[in-house]
């Protein structure tokens, strides 16, 4: 736990106590302050109560004595409205602030030699693989790196400051809108493609967002841009301010004479002018597909601002195990590979994996997003029986309707059952059952990981079921 001291002897609310808020009460009161927490879930008070936090009703106590509300991302700031205590906290005058920006500030009063190196990474996809791949390579290296964010670790749970140390963080949207002091010593922005639009008002917010992950930057530092998409390729031109980051460039469609490409399966390194063959992605068994070299672009032009030189790179690139919910196999059976997407939560993160297979038995649907899967069209070709689940079924079956061959299922389990006796029927040579949703979770899973869990779950009682492979005799 980093303990925040800003506030010693004063009193703080915090709203919402999922990991973000507990781990705020618990550094907060570590840091001196008075804690005063409440969470609309029965559930979270009594577990927040049990580990020593003040538990209370916020609409009761006397708003003019918090120095401070420090609120979950979950929880709406800006859109679709404040949420109404935030409102309250606007009309007090009490500042509304985010775990990561306590971490922020808790940072810079340090002095500059005492503080840890900061690696941010935003993005709509990619983020926890790229998060992930570069705390290991740093960990590989012999380097103290501590991964923490919206990958998981709330941000005030990670191991105390120390200036030996390499912060990587996970940035969601949500938690950049509630962050204004972190410094990134290499911020990296990977892509951008419409979502949690409810949350920012629009695109325009949405982008704005995520655009705050260079906030005061400064020119010793480095912006790791993605410049596969028009948005943040005009965001990567468009810095070029004496006193800004040094912008690096990545792409996994273009070779960049400046910059960390991934192209044709081989990782390059043009950034100091000169193109420096680095290394071959295919032995990266964990980090499939055009967007996985998009991640390892961007992780390796990370790590290279560090200093690491790039055989360390690729050597944490190649070993890195990758993470589960992202095109994770799950199981084979009868030579038919299952495999875990259910991070996909968008039509931009399953075209990944659509495009990583010439055919598909593909399991789809859920809480839909706005654009539901008609971007997917033109890889509908790759299917070769759409199985629906969840409350989008309908839409998406109509989306679909002529062009891929579908059965209504409802359930993961219905699913997954008849996805596997399909793919056994049609004898293809490479079968592959995908979960990649392209929706939320929510209407039938807690998150996307129960979802994948489940996934994992029926994978493994249809391999109990199947008939074991006949020993050979001989
Ligand atoms: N709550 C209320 N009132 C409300 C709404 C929520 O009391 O009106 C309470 C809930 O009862 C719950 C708590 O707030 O107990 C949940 O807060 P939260 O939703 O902010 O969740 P945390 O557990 O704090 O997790 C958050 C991130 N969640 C979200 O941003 C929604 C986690 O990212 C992150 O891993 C964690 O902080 C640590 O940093 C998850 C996520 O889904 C993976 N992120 C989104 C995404 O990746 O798309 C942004
Ligand atoms: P995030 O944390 O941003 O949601 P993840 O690394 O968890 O990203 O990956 C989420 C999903 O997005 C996975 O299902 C994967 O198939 C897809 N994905 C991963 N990296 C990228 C990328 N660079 N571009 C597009 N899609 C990606």
């Amino acid at each position: 736990m980093i303990p925040i001291t800003e506030y010693a002897g004063r009193d703080v609310a915090i709203y919402g106590l999922g990991r973000t808020g507990l781990a705020a009460a618990k550094a907060l009161q570590a840091g001196g302050a008075r804690v005063f927490a409440w969470d609309d879930g029965d559930m979270a008070r009594a577990t927040a109560e049990a580990q020593g936090i003040n538990v209370t009703d916020l609409n009761k106590r006397d708003w003019q004595k918090f120095a401070a509300l420090v609120l979950s991302p979950g929880i709406p700031f800006k859109f679709p409205q404040p949420h109404r205590l935030v409102r309250l906290a606007e009309t007090m005058g009490v500042p509304v602030v985010g775990d990561t920006e306590l971490f922020a500030r808790a940072v810079q009063a340090l002095p500059e030699k005492g503080r840890p190196k900061v690696i941010g990474i935003t993005g709509t996809n990619g983020k926890s693989t790229t998060t992930a791949l570069i705390g290991h390579i740093l960990k590989e290296a012999g380097i103290d790196a501590r991964v923490g964010g919206n990958i998981g670790t709330g941000v005030l749970d990670m191991q105390p400051l120390n200036a030996n140390a390499v912060y990587v963080l996970e940035l969601s949207s949500y938690q950049l809108d509630l962050t204004s002091s972190l410094k990134c010593d290499v911020a990296l922005f990977l892509n951008i493609s419409p979502d949690h639009l409810d949350r920012h008002g629009g695109m325009d917010g949405y982008i704005a967002a995520k655009k705050r992950i260079f906030r005061n930057q400064d020119a010793r530092d480095v912006a790791v841009v993605g410049i596969d998409d028009p948005v943040t390729q005009s965001i990567a031109m468009g810095r070029k301010r004496p006193g800004e980051a040094r912008v690096v460039p990545i792409s996994a469609e273009f070779g960049l004479a400046r910059g960390v490409s991934a192209v044709g399966g081989y990782l390059h390194d043009s950034v100091g002018g000169q193109a420096l063959r680095v290394g071959d992605l295919a032995m990266a068994d964990a980090l499939p597909g055009r967007h996985n070299h998009q991640n390892a672009a961007a992780a390796y032009a990370a790590c290279a601002a560090l200093g690491l030189s790039p055989g360390r790179i690729m050597a944490g690139i190649r070993s890195f195990p990758g993470l589960a919910h992202r095109m994770e196999k799950v199981g084979e059976i009868d030579g038919i590979r299952f495999i875990n997407d259910s991070k996909a939560t968008n039509a931009q993160a399953a075209e990944q994996a659509l495009k990583t297979f010439p055919k598909v038995h593909w399991i789809v649907g859920g809480k839909s997003k706005a654009e539901g899967i008609a971007p997917l069209e033109p890889f509908f070709d790759r299917v070769e029986t759409a199985y629906l689940i969840g409350e989008s079924s309908a839409d998406f079956a109509k989306t679909l309707d002529g062009k891929v061959k579908v059965q209504q299922c409802g359930t993961l389990e219905a699913a997954t059952s008849a996805a596997y006796e399909e793919a056994r029927k049609a004898g293809d040579s490479a079968p592959v059952v995908l979960l990649s949703p392209a929706c939320a979770s929510f209407d039938q899973f807690k998150d996307f990981e129960a979802r994948g869990d489940a996934f994992r779950e029926i994978v493994k009682r249809l391999a109990g079921e199947a008939e074991p492979p006949k020993a050979a005799t001989g």
